[in-house]
């Protein structure tokens, strides 16, 4: 890949967290440092050891190739590699991945002086896998009630789990979850459009900007976030449903382990019901 001619520029020295001088180089285009020598090794790890679980697996079918967590019986200790100790292995080295690939947005940006935004933001992502593979087996006591890897069999544990609470969409923090889902798409549908109505136009068409930008919305409804305000709005909506996402499932189980409908019961048990009775 061309490197654009101000990218040198910003190649500039330092910044790193560990490790001095000693990765603070470039391969073509990738900055390597620290990180992006240990997100390589979990990388490659993990991924031969998925390999190597659906070679011994039944299938090389994609969409049925699975690779499980331990059953329940193992708690959390230490499984057997072919008795979900390759998912135990697998996990670790997912996580080693997605953090060190954090980091090194922290080296990338520390270097070039930005905001520690993006990886803050990718932060809530890791979290939320965190929250189903590592966080909720750990209060539950049990690896098993992780995610196994597979593409059918994760949907599997999807709906499996779903029914374990009788109908997971009574989760009131699934709920809030799904609305700030929503609730992103409808803000990057509208700034998407609106960014592109004005600085896209039509052939011979003049482009237009931040005025008009701002002009179409106080039409409309009377009010505008602002382009720097919009920006802090998806922020905040995406990593919202982030963060109620890892909820819904982290007190599914370790804080409620009844169907989440009969949750609703709080408010037959408030105390105001108790008088005028008999
Ligand atoms: C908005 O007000 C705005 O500022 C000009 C944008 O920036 C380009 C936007 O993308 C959007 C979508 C809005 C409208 C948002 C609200 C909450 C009224």
């Amino acid at each position: 890949m061309a490197m654009l001619s101000f990218e040198r520029k910003y190649r500039v020295r330092g910044g790193t967290l560990v490790g001095g001088d000693l990765f603070d180089f470039w391969v073509g285009p990738f900055y390597v440092g620290f990180f992006g020598v240990t997100t390589a090794f979990f990388s490659l790890v993990g991924t031969a050891l998925i390999l190597w679980g659906a070679a011994i697996g039944p299938t090389w079918n994609i969409w049925q190739i699975n690779i499980a967590p331990p059953d329940l019986s193992y708690g959390l200790g230490f499984a057997p590699l072919t008795h979900g100790g390759l998912w135990q292995v697998i996990t670790i080295c997912a996580v080693g991945a997605f953090v060190s690939w954090a980091l090194r947005e922290v080296e990338i940006s520390r270097k070039l002086g930005i905001g520690l935004h993006v990886p803050a933001a990718f932060s809530v992502a890791i979290f939320a896998y965190v929250a189903l593979n590592v966080i909720r087996p750990l209060l539950m006591g049990a690896w098993g009630v992780g995610f196994p890897y597979g593409i059918m069999s994760h949907l599997d544990w999807v709906s499996n789990t779903g029914y374990n609470y009788i109908n997971f969409e009574y989760n009131p923090m699934h709920m809030v979850a799904v609305t700030l889902f929503f609730t992103t798409t409808l803000a990057l549908g509208l700034h998407g459009s609106l960014v592109l109505s004005a600085i896209n136009p039509a052939k011979g068409e003049p482009v237009k900007f931040t005025e008009h930008e701002d002009s179409f919305f106080r039409d409309i409804v009377g009010y505008s976030i602002g382009t720097l305000g919009i920006h802090r709005l998806g922020l905040f909506l995406a990593l919202g449903a982030g963060f109620a996402s890892a909820a819904c499932i982290l007190i599914s189980g370790p804080f409620w382990t009844q169907g989440w409908p009969s949750w609703w019961g709080w408010w037959l048990h408030l105390p105001i019901w108790q008088f005028g009775g008999h």
